[in-house]
């Protein structure tokens, strides 16, 4: 019975050990990194590591379960997993210090390593890893006597307890026990209160440290974007039927985002810099000003994610403005032979799209502007690529900083290597918002059946609504400002019985094909199949 005791509160002292030591490491791993930069710390760089490692079928698992809400999901992962290490750790260290010595060294190992294979990595990355493990191993070394007399002490009690007391010696002998038993107990506590402090003070000081040395939105707030000379105005109301909820230029902050980037780059556009290379006759290397003094257009755009499910939303139209990239393009003089322009950000992510679809005449942008704002830093401050028909990942480049003219022969992007379509055109979809799936409708009162419909580059024509497997109905369609938005629809529908009911949707592009019915899942090369909703009338 002692002894399952005495194992137990062990077990505790010791994961309260590991807890602490790998508190402190992270903390002091956050704090340094705020003098390297924030990709270095070594929880976001063992993030970017875990999601290059991640294979391609459990990443998409994951895009589909969390979607925008992938990225907490991951570091709320590597925070429980680094607990769960530490706990063990620290049960161990607690019988052989060195254990625990050697545990900290590699997960500090980990973390270094981790860095240091980073897509655009720099060898300095390495630093906070080092710098948290020597902080841990410190902390470990420091709390370990104190954790071990703890422990000690206790089951000195323990079998003290047990043992009956002669009448004379009892007393004294007790109380003594008692209070250096106490002793030793304030003594761990209070070290392992200070190392509490130390961790969680490093930690998210150096996370907010991060965010004020690292912050480029001080920098976005300062830029004021010329005007465009060439607008496709989308002010008019026949392009919103208001009737699903779900805007026409949807805002920034509700706009769908798809990327890696655990921490999100912040680039300084005093700094940045767009070198056009590769198989062109003149290099180009533009500055952020240099860009800004071009003619910029503004359009809206539909951009999509290949990962999008049927009626699912990554998806989101807004107003792009930048610089034709074609002209651009002209001016290096692509070379004929080169079929991909392969981007790359400043976080190594690198993305090709077919040349001959960036020039075919479409609005493909150098873009800097989002809905009349200088880009939010998490949709590619301060520029992003964006050609309208082609799925994100073949495409929409983020915190772009160079665009090589290769070929698809010579070169693959990242998600191309995960084994997405090398050629990324948007299918034509259709999504039901109203009503909702689930949702409740009233018996006898109308009410509309609406959403968005999309086809970029092409066009959407028609859009038809089943309900309860009657006739396809046609739906009044929104007007477009050009092809390259979604486009809304609605129809009103009466409810006559009680009940559920199921409403299915398709469209119908403007060349007269009609969208795939058959169920496809995103991978490889986007989904299809009709949205189809059921809703209970009462
Ligand atoms: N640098 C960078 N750019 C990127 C990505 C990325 O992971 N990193 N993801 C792409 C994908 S898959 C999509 S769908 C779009 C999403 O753009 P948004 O986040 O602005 O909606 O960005 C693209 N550009
Ligand atoms: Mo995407």
């Amino acid at each position: 019975m002692n002894d399952v005791h005495s194992q137990l509160r062990a077990a505790r002292v010791g994961a309260l050990l590991g807890l602490l030591s790998a508190g402190v490491a992270i903390g002091a791993g956050e704090t340094v990194a705020a003098f390297i930069r924030p990709a270095s710390s070594p929880v976001i760089a063992v993030g970017n590591r875990f999601i290059l490692l991640t294979p391609e079928p459990l990443k998409r698992w994951a895009i589909r379960q969390f979607g925008t809400h992938d990225k907490p999901v991951l570091l709320s992962g590597i925070y429980l997993g680094i607990s769960v290490l530490a706990v063990v750790l620290g049960i161990f260290a607690l019988r052989k210090r060195a254990f625990g010595i050697v545990g900290i060294a590699v997960l500090g190992a980990v973390g270094g390593y981790s860095a240091l294979t980073a897509n655009a990595h720099r060898s300095s990355d390495v630093i906070p890893s080092l710098a948290g493990a020597i902080c841990g191993i410190a902390a470990l070394m420091l709390l370990h006597d104190r954790a071990v007399a703890d422990v000690a002490s206790a089951n000195a009690q323990l079998a003290q307890d047990g043992i009956p007391q002669a009448p004379e010696s009892g007393q004294p002998s007790e109380s003594r026990w008692r209070s250096s038993r106490l002793a030793d107990r304030r003594r761990f506590l209070q070290g392992g209160a200070v190392a509490a402090g130390v961790a969680a003070l490093s930690g998210f000081g150096g996370r907010a440290l991060q965010r004020t040395r690292y912050d480029a939105s001080a920098a976005r707030a300062a830029i004021t974007l010329p005007a465009a000379k060439d607008v496709v105005p989308v002010t008019a109301t026949s392009y919103d039927l208001g009737k699903s909820g779900i805007p026409f230029i949807v805002p920034a902050r509700d706009f769908y985002r798809i990327d890696t980037a655990l921490s999100v780059p912040q680039l300084d556009p005093k700094k940045w810099k767009l070198r056009i290379h590769g198989m062109v006759a003149r290099e180009l290397t533009l500055t952020y000003d240099e860009l800004l003094a071009r003619p910029l257009i503004e359009r809206a755009i539909t951009l999509t994610c290949v990962s999008n499910e049927v009626g699912g939303d990554l998806i989101g139209n807004a107003l792009f403005r930048g610089v034709r990239l074609a002209d651009l393009l002209r001016e290096a003089g692509v070379s004929a032979q080169a079929d991909q322009l392969l981007a790359t950000s400043s976080d190594g992510m690198t993305i090709g799209s077919p040349t001959a679809v960036v020039m075919d005449g479409r609005d493909s942008l150098l873009a800097v502007g989002m809905n009349g704002e200088p880009l939010p830093t998490e949709h590619g401050f301060p520029v992003r690529m964006v050609v309208p028909g082609l799925y994100g990942y073949v495409s929409a480049c983020k915190w772009i900083i160079d665009l090589e003219a290769t070929t698809f022969g010579q070169q693959q992007a990242y998600w191309v290597q995960g084994g997405w379509a090398q050629q990324g055109p948007i299918r034509l979809a259709s999504r039901i918002d109203t009503p909702s799936s689930n949702g409740v409708v009233k018996v006898g009162t109308s009410v509309p059946i609406a959403g968005v419909a999309w086809d970029q580059h092409v066009g959407v024509s028609r859009v038809e609504v089943q309900v309860d497997h009657g006739d396809w109905q046609v739906a009044q369609l929104a007007s477009v400002p050009s092809t390259d938005t979604w486009r809304q629809w609605v129809l009103m529908w009466t409810p006559a019985e009680a009940g559920p009911h199921t409403i299915s949707v398709r469209a119908v592009d403007a060349g007269g094909t009609r969208q795939d019915e058959s169920q496809r899942d995103p991978f490889p090369a986007g989904s299809t199949g009709l949205h189809t909703v059921t809703v209970r009338a009462r």
